[in-house]
């Protein structure tokens, strides 16, 4: 009887030494796994196996002939030992061969999408980026200030005269008076280059982005929108000067080589003498081209700031002088990027966002590229 899991010897007839070494060797050549391999070693070495049921009948030769069987039985029992220790090595070696090419990772294939690649960047806060990166190059100071605001800040010390019809012209949200103190949310960014005049002495560079409130609601205006206004304040900052950073701003902002600028007399009462600013551009079947063409379009206010504005917030207007700038974010983007309806902007619309939307790693940078 054979053992439990030993196969019985499949050659209960076999004493051909050569016949044995063939058949053993054939099997444990073919043997495809280790269970087999085992199986294969019991029935030729195990207890029961034919090799030793070869070398058990050594016991009834005559001396003579066990010297010389003897010695060919041990030369067969060394031979599929051999063979079985080359062939076990083979099979761990093929195994290891068909886990490390079932276990291969392909490092070229796209990562899974994670939040942080899915998530987009709104082309208002890309805008306020590449802003940022082209005033920084020309030696600006990003400023932020709060969006309430008190009277005085937003108007007064802009040289907007109490009673003045331009106080109502601006359309402001007026908050409840606290302790007789008006508030209101700021209608411009320009009380933030108040504070900064306040707060710090000259020369002085700054742009001030953020959002700003005006009682406005149709096609083209939002109650919330964005701004950004600049300032700069020496003892010879010229006219001269404001035409340059205002060139060197639109030539990098639309990425194109050059600009030609145009400037026509205006008011606002924080500025003397007061300007808008045209853009040369070529209009042609609803697109837009900066820096060609031969139409304009107005994109910006600037001018000298009032005396009265330097007065009211600490410097001597007999000593310092300089610019502003205001320009309108989401038109600036919209003109860019091309985008029809302002309103879109603030619907949150994930399908509108994943279209217009920037992608977190891609940093606008002058050298490498402001919207890449
Ligand atoms: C426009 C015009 C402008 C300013 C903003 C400013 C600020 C201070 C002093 C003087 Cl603190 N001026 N800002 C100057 C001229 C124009 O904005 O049309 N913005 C959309």
């Amino acid at each position: 009887m054979a053992e439990p899991g030993q196969i019985p010897n499949p050659w209960p007839e076999m004493t051909d030494i050569a016949t044995l070494e063939q058949e053993t060797l054939r099997q444990i050549a073919e043997a495809a796994d280790e269970a087999a391999l085992e199986a294969v070693r019991l029935a030729a070495l195990g207890k029961k196996g034919a090799i030793s049921a070869l070398l058990a009948t050594l016991g009834k030769m005559s001396p003579e002939e066990r010297k010389t069987e003897g010695a060919r039985i041990n030369l067969l029992k060394d031979k599929a030992t051999e063979a079985l220790a080359a062939r076990r090595a083979e099979l761990a070696k093929e195994a290891l061969e068909r886990r490390l090419a079932a276990e291969t990772l392909d490092v070229t294939l796209p990562t899974a999408t994670s939040p942080l690649t899915r998530g987009r960047i709104h082309p208002i806060s890309q805008v306020m980026e590449e802003l940022s990166v082209i005033f920084a190059d020309m030696g600006f100071a990003v400023a932020e200030g709060p969006d309430i605001e008190s009277d005085d800040f937003n108007f007064t010390k802009l040289n907007f005269p109490e009673g003045h019809p331009a106080r109502e012209m601006q359309d402001t949200f007026f908050l409840t008076p606290e302790a007789g103190e008006k508030k209101l949310l700021r209608t411009h960014t320009s009380p933030v280059q108040v504070r900064t005049m306040i707060a710090q002495k000259p020369p002085i560079r700054v742009i001030c982005p953020g959002r700003v409130y005006r009682c406005d609601f149709d096609q083209t205006h939002t109650p919330m929108f964005h701004q950004v206004e600049g300032l700069v304040i020496d003892e010879t900052t010229h006219m001269g000067h404001l035409k340059w950073v205002l060139e060197e701003f639109l030539k990098n902002f639309f990425e194109v080589k050059g600009v030609r600028l145009r400037m026509r007399p205006s008011f606002f009462p924080f500025t003397e003498p007061s300007m808008e600013v045209d853009v040369q551009c070529r209009r042609q079947g609803g697109e837009i081209r900066f820096g060609e063409g031969e139409d304009w379009m107005e994109i910006l206010g600037c001018g000298m700031v009032h005396p009265n504005v330097l007065r009211n917030c600490g410097i001597d207007p007999d000593v310092h002088q300089g610019f502003a700038f205001g320009v309108g974010i989401d038109r600036l983007a919209m003109l860019k990027y091309g985008m029809s309806d302002l309103r879109a902007f603030f619907d949150a619309d994930t399908r509108w966002l994943e279209h217009y939307g920037f992608r977190p790693l891609d940093f606008p940078t002058l050298a490498g590229g402001l919207s890449a």
